[in-house]
């Protein structure tokens, strides 16, 4: 089995565990290597290369990396984000390491960093989820500051208008910018802001996988809505014998497919970084039908050689890639409508 496993990984690189003369071919592993999602990935990705080159671990590095991100009150991932319908902020994370080990919480309140209160209910509880008060009461115990009940003026404003007519439309890409050459948030001409969630999966220089999803969830959802990105295996998906991969745009088609579980099940089976993607966006497309072009999901994946790939539903996806101190790059990601 595990020879068998041997076998697969290889072939997803396009070589066979032997050569026709017999000799073993030995695939060249990229790392440590750092991959996230929308363009404020750069950002982050320097936050988690500055621990991964340093021979860091990735769990440290995908923590780190995203709360650059959660910090940002220029944009819409944590509490400087669009609120839900009745004007509350509130916000899902996950995290999950190399031993398959996992925490998230969602439906948090007041609290700055939830990817690092994943991260306590990873390493300091029994269990893998905390949602809304409870979390906020066990963020609170740890040490985590309770925010003021404010929304950042942006989001005030936004706010506001989206009263005027109150309808929930998601707006396709929201994340992007205008220009794939400013990697700062920016806002956007029809005055919203250009992210509300980032996902990051980083391979460090031991060999070791982890990933982290952070994020506001989509603004003007309904109170009490959890979105894909504090899921395990939906938002966010880790095995270290295989790859690990994240997911944006509509969390609930991401959840109704497993998505992340999904896209590392397909690399285990051969599939490379980018095809795995592919499929698991073919696979929403598939159950949506002509309701896909009214949607995006975009995932993105890197396997145990550090190869990484990623794909979306439709244009307007991009993520940020990052494996020397001079490779910090956007990659548009490919489309299928
Ligand atoms: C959610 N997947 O809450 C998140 C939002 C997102 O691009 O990624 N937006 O459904």
């Amino acid at each position: 089995m595990l020879q068998r496993r041997r076998f697969l990984q290889l072939g997803s690189l396009g070589l066979s565990a032997f050569s026709l003369t017999g000799f073993r071919s030995a695939a060249a592993v990229r790392k440590p290597i750092v991959i996230s999602t929308w363009d404020t990935g750069i950002a982050a990705n320097q936050a988690a290369w500055n621990v991964l080159s340093k021979g860091g671990r990735a769990l440290d590095a995908v923590e780190q990396g995203v709360m650059v991100t959660e910090s940002s009150l220029n944009c819409c991932v944590g509490l400087g984000a669009n609120p839900d319908r009745d004007g509350y902020v509130t916000l899902d994370a996950s995290i999950m390491d190399e031993h398959a080990n996992c925490g998230s919480v969602a439906y948090l309140e007041r609290i700055k960093h939830p990817i690092s209160v994943a991260r306590r209910v990873m390493e300091k509880t029994p269990h893998v989820m905390l949602a809304g008060s409870g979390a906020q009461q066990f963020a609170v115990s740890e040490g985590f500051p309770l925010e003021p009940a404010r929304l950042s003026d942006q989001a005030e404003k936004e706010y506001k208008k989206w009263l005027e007519k109150s309808e929930y439309k998601p707006v396709i890409n929201i994340e992007n910018t205008k220009s794939p050459t400013a990697f700062a948030p920016q806002k956007l001409s029809d005055g919203s802001w250009n992210h509300d969630t980032i996902g990051m999966v980083a391979l460090d220089a031991a060999g070791n996988l982890s990933g982290s999803c952070t994020t506001s969830g989509m603004g003007f959802k309904m109170r009490g809505r959890i979105g894909d990105s504090p899921i395990i295996g939906a938002g966010l998906f880790v095995d270290n014998e295989v790859g690990a991969a994240t997911a944006t745009g509509q969390g609930e088609d991401v959840i109704r497919i497993c998505g992340s579980h999904l896209v590392v099940e397909l690399m285990r089976q051969g599939n490379s970084p980018e095809q795995a993607c592919k499929k698991a966006v073919e696979r929403i497309i598939k159950i949506k039908g002509s309701k896909a072009k009214d949607i995006q999901v975009g995932f993105i994946a890197i396997n145990k050689q550090g190869e990484y790939g990623g794909y979306c539903i439709q244009k307007g996806f991009s993520f940020a890639v990052c494996y020397a101190d001079d490779k910090n790059f956007m990659v548009q990601g490919k489309y299928i409508l």
